[in-house]
């Protein structure tokens, strides 16, 4: 019987107080994990015990920057002492700032980076240890459309989410001895607060050109929701993926498969 379960599993899943995080960690306790997640500020994760709660489900939320390695290393021995040894990691915690490269400072891109590329070494680094005493590990990062493509605005978070699949193909090749699968999820375009600018209506009420351009270049024709990924993210968590690694799994609708609707 091929096993998707996650019964006995301890999962991180970073920056899940809402969001894409959020859905993955609940599909996660569908599955019989113990969910463990981080934000920045200690509001939002009481909002996210709440939100949690709501659907009875008992997750444990701490705060902690993803991007401060000392914070991260404290935070994952504190997991270990109160809850266990981490099973399953998933980085998904980011953020994108869409700014046009030649107006984009330094500072600006190097945020980008070490959010969406820089924390899921630091907090991967310091989650394989427990796993390979362990015996198994699976790590899931969250990459985009941006880790295969480009578009104006988007430089700083296009170059992380590039790097970001090889790190995932980098951790798959160094730790796939010890048992420890590392994928990645390449979610499309996914309506939650990062992408509500681009879904914003018009002030005439007409939809946002960038909604009329996801949906022509979407095969699926409609945004993803961040429930679309729980699947996926269950079969990367459980053993039934066991002889997956190294592999970006796209969750986009058939984006890149498709050339976009032809003009009428
Ligand atoms: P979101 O709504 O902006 O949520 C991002 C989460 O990450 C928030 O909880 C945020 O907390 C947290 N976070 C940001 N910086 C952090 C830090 N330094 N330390 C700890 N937590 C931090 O984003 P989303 O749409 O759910 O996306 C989640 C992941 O999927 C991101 O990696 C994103 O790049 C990726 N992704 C999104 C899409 C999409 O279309 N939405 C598509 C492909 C990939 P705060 O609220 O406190 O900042
Ligand atoms: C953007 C969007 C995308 C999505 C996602 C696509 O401005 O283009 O925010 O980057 O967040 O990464 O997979």
């Amino acid at each position: 019987m091929v096993n998707f379960s996650l019964e006995g599993k301890i999962a991180l899943v970073t920056g899940a107080s809402y969001g894409i995080g959020f859905a993955i960690a609940t599909g996660f306790a569908q599955a019989g994990a113990t969910i463990v997640f981080n934000d920045i500020k200690q509001e939002l994760v009481d909002k996210g015990l709440a939100a949690y709660k709501e659907l009875g489900i008992n997750a444990h939320g701490y705060v902690c920057d993803v991007t401060d390695e000392k914070a991260v290393n404290a935070f994952i021995a504190q997991i270990e002492k109160e809850i266990g040894t981490i099973d399953i990691l998933v980085n998904n915690a980011g953020i994108i700032k869409r700014i046009p490269m030649c107006e984009m400072s330094a500072a600006e891109f190097r945020q980008v980076i070490d959010v969406d590329l820089n924390a899921p070494f630091i907090v991967s680094k310091a989650v394989i240890p427990g796993m390979i005493k362990k015996g198994h590990g699976k790590i899931i990062n969250i990459c985009s459309m941006m880790s295969e493509l480009g578009r104006e605005t988007v430089s700083a978070y296009a170059a992380a989410k590039g790097g970001l699949k090889m790190l995932t193909r980098n951790i798959a090749s160094e730790y796939g001895e010890y048992n420890i699968q590392c994928n990645g999820i390449g979610p499309g375009y996914i309506a939650t607060p990062q992408t509500a600018p681009l879904r914003e209506k018009q002030p005439d009420g007409t939809p946002h050109p960038f909604d009329s351009f996801i949906i022509a270049k979407t095969p699926a024709a409609r945004w993803g929701t961040p429930e679309d990924l729980m699947g996926p993210a269950i079969f990367l968590a459980s053993d039934a993926s066991n002889f997956v690694n190294g592999h970006v799994l796209y969750v986009d609708g058939g984006i890149l498969a498709y050339i976009g609707k032809q003009p009428k």
